[in-house]
């Protein structure tokens, strides 16, 4: 079935460049902001797009966590510059593409986790009809605390209950040890997947198959950046997760 609204979590694998510093993948970025914005068009679904941190958050934590123990205020201010500066990128790319988008930075409306945020501004801009963005941010609650764009998608799916949650990677979907994609994906399956780890502060794969099956939406699926219209018009691509 064709999402009639949809989450779409942009990882930050697929947008940047993981293996360089604050380097954004504008080819990769362009390319799935056109194709969400080809299927906003087509369908006037609702759509509220969540991005990750790739080599800008997360590169940033890890140097942090190398000298400190705890995110103290300034090294949170850090993060959150560096993926405000990463979220600046989205929302270029999504206005030069004509999608009338607006930027909710997670330190705004969060206080210390996903279930702890005011999301009522995104949910007003969704309901008339903007393509809200929000990312994985940093906020300061005593202490620096990361908030997780995976988190976040599952969150707000559950609030708006969307239709469908997408994660947009830049692999196929999970793929097994041997490299193989695997099509369903079921909470009791016991599977041996490919984990890879680039500076993921976050928890990599597992972690995000395991907050998949926390939404209720009815199509959860982990794509390729490249299927991200295919899956939005409800066909059977990348990584189903049927969290029932
Ligand atoms: O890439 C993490 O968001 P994620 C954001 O969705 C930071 O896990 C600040 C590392």
């Amino acid at each position: 079935m064709k999402c009639k609204s949809a989450v779409i979590k942009l990882g930050g694998s697929l947008i940047t460049d993981k293996s360089s510093p604050r380097t954004i993948n504008w080819d990769s970025l362009n390319d799935s902001i056109l194709q969400i914005y080809k299927y906003y068009k087509e369908s006037n679904a609702k759509i509220v797009l969540v991005h990750g941190g790739g080599s800008f958050g997360h590169y940033e934590v890890d140097k942090i966590r190398k000298t400190r123990n705890v995110i103290d205020s300034f090294s949170t201010s850090l993060i959150q510059e560096s993926m405000l500066t990463l979220a600046l990128a989205v929302l270029k790319s999504s206005i030069n593409s004509g999608i009338p988008a607006s930027l909710h930075p997670a330190h705004t409306i969060c206080k210390s986790n996903v279930k702890d945020c005011n999301y009522y501004p995104i949910i007003n801009d969704l309901n008339n009809g903007l393509i809200p963005i929000t990312y994985g941010d940093a906020v300061f609650d005593g202490e620096g605390k990361i908030i997780s764009g995976d988190d976040l998608s599952v969150q707000i799916s559950n609030i708006i209950n969307s239709d469908c949650l997408i994660f947009a990677t830049d692999v196929e979907g999970i793929l097994d040890e041997k490299g193989n994609l695997i099509r369903e994906l079921r909470r009791d399956q016991n599977i041996n997947i490919i984990n890879r780890n680039v500076f993921d502060v976050t928890g990599g794969i597992i972690n995000k198959i395991n907050k998949a099956f926390n939404s209720k939406s009815n199509n959860i699926r982990i794509v390729s950046g490249k299927e991200i219209y295919n899956a939005l018009n409800g066909e059977d691509v990348g990584t189903k997760i049927i969290s029932l």
